[in-house]
């Protein structure tokens, strides 16, 4: 009918909380047991329904073409919806350590670590020094500037997602207390100067891998 176009919006599938790529306890030291099954069954599954309900309010809105509501959506969209992006990366970011986790191979990847931050540890210092300064909760990340081929460290606030700051994400560090707090209390420090212990440093290294191929 002329005149009367509709206002779309693709609602994409629901999201699903997925399955730790290892044990709850594999972690440990570095994190605890009762740390890993709070953080993934009661934090990281509250985003996927908070996400999920919010999708179906706005497929709702959508329907009846009410653009005010669909606005007003943003911002459970954003927090549930970067909660949930973020700890999927997150626990794909990180392995035991006897399967692999905190071991940097050879290879593009750590080549462009030590090109772009002197060394391993250098970029490690300060990836932590920024990240351990962030007030209140959010994440500390190191991501891949498709515009200005290069890496970079930067941190987000809450749940926001790296793609906020246009950069591609390769590893995430999660320090909202709920983290951290249990096994490191108020030492945010401890918990980052330990978690290098437990990188999947072959997670991150495929996802610069894909980051590249975008290019
Ligand atoms: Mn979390």
């Amino acid at each position: 009918m002329a005149g009367a176009e509709k206002f779309e919006i693709n609602v994409p599938n629901r999201a699903i909380l997925p399955d730790l790529p290892y044990d709850y306890n594999a972690l440990e030291p570095v994190i605890s047991k009762e740390i890993m099954e709070l953080h993934h069954k009661k934090h990281h599954n509250a985003y996927v329904t908070k996400f999920n309900e919010a999708l179906d309010q706005l497929e709702d809105a959508q329907a009846k073409g009410d653009f005010q509501k669909i606005i007003q959506l943003e911002p459970a969209l954003r927090f549930n919806g970067g909660g949930h992006l973020n700890h999927s990366i997150f626990w794909t970011n990180l392995a035991p350590r006897d399967k692999g986790g905190g071991q940097l191979k050879e290879g593009a990847l750590k080549k462009e670590i030590e090109k772009t931050f002197g060394s391993l540890e250098k970029f490690q210092d300060e990836f932590n020094t920024k990240t351990a300064l962030i007030q209140g909760s959010g994440w500390g990340w190191l991501g891949y500037s498709q515009k200005r081929k290069g890496l970079y460290i930067t941190t987000c606030p809450n749940q926001d997602p790296l793609v906020i700051k246009n950069l591609i994400p390769l590893l995430g560090i999660d320090v909202w207390e709920h983290a951290y707090y249990l096994q490191y209390k108020n030492m945010r420090p401890d918990y980052l100067k330990a978690i290098w212990d437990i990188v999947n440093w072959e997670n991150v290294q495929e996802r610069y891998q894909q980051a590249l191929e975008l290019n």
